[in-house]
């Protein structure tokens, strides 16, 4: 048995993820920065958060908003300095904050020192990527990129290089041994500066087991090569048992097109690989294979999906939202009559599962997709390179309109409503994205003052989850329920909790499982035993 001193800190942690660009803003120029994180560390340790997963600050020229990386061990001037991050560490510490960096390592930016020596021909650093002749006429495999177009882009010396994202994201080579040390180097740098782990992006694909012709597919040719090899998980057992390990680490890893089959190998505890893994199956629940042509969202399914993933994992890392996907009231709830009741929902779902659950910015109070106007206000270079291959295939203007705006990742990145003022709170100057005009009364402050708010709700229920040992670690298991219902057990040693989710905007009758109501999203007055009022949320309790 675990006790307190083995026991690891992230078993029952709740984890905030912060976008910076989007968070705050202490200077005036509209990004987000560090000074500004510094400033909201007591209103994140007010909410309950433990942790902070914080989305790149490294150096970086921006293509992809500091997913291209130049350089792994300073700070972006967009964000502030070494000293700023440093202070953000120990400020966070004293409150007993943990701070868990993204890492990067599929690849670095194209201004990365170690890419440019490639490009002037040092053959060192031209083996830290894939550089390879042209066939024929074209690139060396017929690979294609996350973002849309070919995974090769061709330099002035007539090589290509390759790179599974955008061209200002060139893959670096694992093969190399001179790749693993500096990387291993780069971890320990930060673990040493006190930080608590990583999120490990895209770390799934990072070992390319050849590069043959991949089998043509409407997207990502070319993902057999490279989709959890087992040089991928060779590489990831080292991380852990020569770096992650002498630290108390919690290592999270974003992988991509898993089954539940392939995550529990990455995650496993006895293969001593990753802690936990987000995978994606319930976000591509309403999309046609790729994300831009959607299909009808069926509430049914997605609980078909969670139902599967808590069966399998030992640690599901739960999320419904993060800086890639739309916001999670758009994706599953209700924006209009139902949006402040389908928010709550959202939040005691994903806080009632097994696992650790992922707040990201602003989900805390219900905040909605952008209300771009067009095309022209989305910065996200997934968007462009897509508008581009859209254009290439003949797509009319209103339908790459439409198609875009409904799912670019932008509308997860505009600026956290912290009041109803011009900047929302966010920046004193010209935000670098727009602000939803939603602010009016989507907004921190306002939430604070009114007890019955997503925000204070996000409060109660981390506060539940903390107090509750059947949340915290207990079992978990599914009970029957109507259609776009969901009904399912936690429960350890002393408690039993029946959780009830109607995922849907009508009223629906349920059986009455356990003893008492003791907490939901509407109040205590309205509380029927026999159904559930819509987007209703409640937590009931079973004498065992
Ligand atoms: O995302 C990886 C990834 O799978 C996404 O590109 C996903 O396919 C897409 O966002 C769905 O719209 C990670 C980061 O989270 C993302 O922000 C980066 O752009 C990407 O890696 C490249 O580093
Ligand atoms: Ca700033």
């Amino acid at each position: 048995m675990a006790n307190s001193s083995t026991k690891k800190w992230w078993k029952n942690a709740v984890i905030y993820q912060i976008y910076p660009r989007s968070f705050c803003d202490s200077n005036g120029d509209g990004i987000g920065d560090i000074g500004g994180i510094i400033s909201k560390l007591h209103y994140l340790k007010d909410l309950g958060v433990d942790a902070i997963w914080l989305s790149p600050v490294y150096s970086s020229p921006g293509y992809d908003n500091g997913y291209d990386i130049s350089d792994y061990k300073d700070i972006n001037p967009d964000f502030g300095t070494m000293e700023d991050m440093e202070r953000l560490i120990s400020r966070a510490k004293r409150l007993g904050i943990k701070i868990i960096m993204d890492l990067v390592i599929n690849h670095t930016s194209d201004h990365h020192e170690w890419f440019q020596k490639a490009l002037a021909g040092d053959p060192k650093y031209r083996d830290y990527y894939y550089f390879r002749k042209g066939k024929g006429h074209g690139a060396p495999n017929n690979w294609s990129s996350f973002f849309g177009g070919k995974a090769w882009t061709k330099t002035e010396s007539g090589d290509y290089y390759l790179h599974l994202f955008s061209k200002r994201q060139p893959d670096l080579n694992w093969h190399n041994p001179d790749v693993y040390e500096e990387i291993t180097d780069i971890m320990r740098f930060w673990l040493d500066k006190g930080v608590a782990g990583f999120r490990c992006d895209v770390i799934n694909i990072i070992y390319k087991e050849s590069l043959e012709n991949g089998i043509k597919r409407f997207s990502l040719t070319g993902r057999e090569h490279y989709l959890n090899t087992e040089g991928c998980h060779e590489l990831i057992q080292r991380f852990n048992s020569e770096v992650w390990s002498k630290y108390k680490t919690f290592i999270v890893g974003e992988t991509v097109m898993v089954t539940p089959d392939d995550a529990k190998l990455l995650s496993d505890e006895n293969r001593k690989e990753l802690d936990a893994v987000f995978f994606f199956e319930h976000m591509d629940v309403d999309s046609r294979g790729i994300k831009w042509f959607k299909k009808k969202y069926r509430p049914c399914k997605l609980i078909r999906i969670l139902d599967k993933w808590q069966e399998a994992l030992e640690v599901p890392a739960n999320y419904f939202e993060n800086h890639d996907q739309i916001r999670s009231v758009n994706h599953f709830g209700n924006t209009g009559k139902y949006w402040e009741k389908s928010a709550k929902l959202l939040c005691g779902l994903n806080l009632s599962l097994r696992g650790v659950p992922f707040i990201y910015e602003g989900e805390e109070i219900g905040m909605t997709n952008a209300d771009f106007r067009g095309l022209r206000d989305i910065k996200d270079i997934e968007s462009y390179n897509i508008n581009q291959a859209m254009k290439r295939l003949l797509f009319v203007h209103s339908v790459r309109r439409k198609l875009i705006l409904q799912t670019t990742r932008d509308n997860a990145r505009t600026p956290v409503q912290w009041d109803s003022s011009e900047g929302a709170g966010f920046t004193t100057g010209e935000p670098w994205i727009k602000i939803n005009a939603n602010k009016s009364y989507i907004n921190v402050q306002d939430e604070s003052a009114d007890e019955n708010s997503i925000l204070n709700f996000y409060k109660k229920m981390i506060e539940f989850r903390k107090n509750s040992q059947a949340l915290a670690e207990g079992n978990y298991r599914r009970v029957a329920s109507p259609n776009d219902v969901y009904i399912f057990t936690r429960e350890s040693k002393d408690e039993r909790l029946y959780i009830y989710c109607n995922l849907t905007g009508f009223t629906k009758a349920v059986e009455f499982y356990g003893d008492n109501i003791i907490f939901g999203n509407y109040p205590e007055s309205k509380w029927e035993k026999s159904y559930l009022k819509p987007y209703e949320f409640r937590i009931v309790a079973s004498n065992i």
